[in-house]
C-alpha cells in the first residue's frame, strides 16, 4: 500500500465509522421515541385496573417510575410522572395568592364560610371521590369536600373556628388537628358513615398546622388523601407577600404501604408543568408540610437562592437560613426569601425519588 492508498484506506474507514455512529445514534432516538411524544411518556397499560380500582401506568424497568438517571425514556430534570392533560396553571390556584390579586381571587385561596358573632363556621365532609391525579391515573381518594388536600382553612390566633363535619364516605372518619385545642376536641374518635359531628378550637399556636383523619389504620386514611392545613396568623396579620401552600404528599397506588408517586398539593408532576409565576424582588412566603406517610423523612430544595426558616410558623423571627429544609411526617415550616433575577428557580424534595416520581416543580421569577 503506498501513502496515497493508505491516506484513502483511513478516510473510507473513517466515513464508515462515521454512517454507521450516525445510523446508530437515529435507531437510538427512533427506539426511544415510540414511548415519548412531546416528553410525555405514553406507554401506559390503562386497562391494567388493580382489584382496588386504581388505573397505573407500566413504564421503565420497574414497572413504576423509570429506570435509572438518563439513560430511562425521560428528561433527566423532569418529572417522570406527568399532570393529567386539560389542566391550566390556575387549576391548584387555591393553594396560591399573589400580592397583586383582587379579594375575589383570594377568595378561592379560603373556602366558604360564615361568620356568626366571633366564630367561623366550615363545613367539611369526607368525601370518596376518584380523582385524576397524574396523567392516565385515576385514585381512588378519600377526601375531604372533594379534594386532595382538603381545604385550606385561614383564621387569627385566639379566633374560634367551628368544623362542621359530616361523613359522607363508606368507612368511618374524623378530623384531628394538630396545634393547641381543647383535649375533648381532638378528633381522634371514628364517626360512623352518614354520621356528623362539630368541632371547636380556638385557634393557637400561631404557625401552620396540619389536619387530618385519625381514624386507624391511619396511615391509609392519611396517604388516601384525607388531610388538610390550617394557616394561623398573629393578631397584626402578616406582611404583605406572594403566599403559597405547598402540601407534599404520596399516592400508594397498588395498596403496598409504598409511594407510587409523589406530589406537591395532589397533583403529580403539576409545578414542573405549570410553574409558580413571581415577580422579581417581591417577598415570597410559602408554608409548606410534609404529610407523606411510609416514609420518615422528606424535604423541600431550593436552587439558587436561600431562604429564612421558620419551623412550625411558631414564631416571627427565622430559625435558619438555608436552602434546603428536612422535615419529618406532619412537620411543617414558612419559608420567607426574594428572587433577585430572572429565571426558573427549580424546587423539589432532595429525597430525590420523589423528585422524579412527580415532585419536581419551578418557581418563575418575571
Ligand atoms: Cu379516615
Amino acid at each position: 500500500m503506498n501513502r496515497k492508498d493508505f491516506f484513502k484506506w483511513i478516510a473510507g474507514g473513517i466515513g464508515f465509522l462515521s454512517i454507521s455512529s450516525l445510523i446508530s445514534f437515529f435507531k437510538r432516538n427512533n427506539d426511544s421515541s415510540k414511548n415519548l411524544i412531546c416528553g410525555t411518556n405514553t406507554n401506559f397499560n390503562t386497562t391494567n385496573t388493580t382489584n382496588q380500582g386504581y388505573l397505573f401506568p407500566s413504564f421503565g424497568n420497574d414497572g413504576i417510575g423509570a429506570g435509572p438517571g438518563i439513560l430511562s425514556n425521560h428528561s433527566p430534570y423532569g418529572s417522570m410522572v406527568h399532570p393529567p392533560a386539560g389542566l391550566n396553571r390556575y387549576t391548584l390556584s387555591r393553594f396560591e395568592r399573589p400580592l397583586s390579586l383582587s379579594k375575589s381571587f383570594s377568595r378561592q385561596y379560603l373556602p366558604a364560610f360564615q361568620i356568626s358573632r366571633s366564630i367561623k363556621t366550615y363545613e367539611i365532609h369526607s368525601i370518596d371521590k376518584p380523582l385524576n391525579i397524574a396523567h392516565k391515573i385515576i385514585f381512588h381518594g378519600w377526601t375531604f369536600n372533594g379534594m386532595i388536600p382538603g381545604p385550606i382553612l385561614r383564621t387569627r390566633l385566639g379566633e374560634k373556628i367551628k368544623i362542621k363535619f359530616k361523613n359522607l364516605s363508606k368507612e368511618p372518619h374524623s378530623i384531628h388537628f394538630h396545634g393547641t385545642h381543647s383535649v375533648n376536641m381532638d378528633g381522634w374518635d371514628p364517626i360512623p358513615p352518614g354520621k356528623e359531628t362539630e368541632y371547636v378550637i380556638e385557634a393557637k399556636p400561631i404557625g401552620i398546622h396540619p389536619y387530618h383523619c385519625h381514624v386507624p389504620p391511619l396511615a391509609i386514611h392519611m396517604s388516601k388523601g384525607l388531610f388538610g392545613a390550617l394557616i394561623v396568623d398573629p393578631p397584626e396579620g402578616r406582611p404583605p407577600a406572594h403566599e403559597i401552600v405547598l402540601i407534599l404528599h404520596g399516592y400508594d397506588l397498588q395498596n403496598r404501604g409504598k409511594n407510587d408517586i409523589y406530589c406537591w398539593n395532589g397533583i403529580a408532576g403539576y409545578y414542573e408543568r405549570y410553574p409558580i409565576r413571581v415577580k422579581v424582588g417581591e417577598l415570597i412566603r410559602i408554608y409548606i408540610i410534609n404529610m407523606l406517610e411510609y416514609e420518615p423523612v422528606a424535604s423541600f430544595h431550593l436552587h439558587a437562592q436561600t431562604f429564612d426558616v421558620y419551623r412550625t410558623g411558631t414564631k416571627l423571627t427565622p430559625d435558619e437560613h438555608t436552602d434546603v429544609v428536612t422535615l419529618g411526617q406532619t412537620e411543617r415550616c414558612i419559608i420567607e426569601f426574594r428572587l433577585p433575577e430572572k429565571g426558573r428557580y427549580m424546587f423539589h424534595p432532595h429525597q430525590i425519588h420523589m423528585a422524579e416520581r412527580g415532585a419536581m416543580g419551578w418557581i418563575v421569577a418575571i
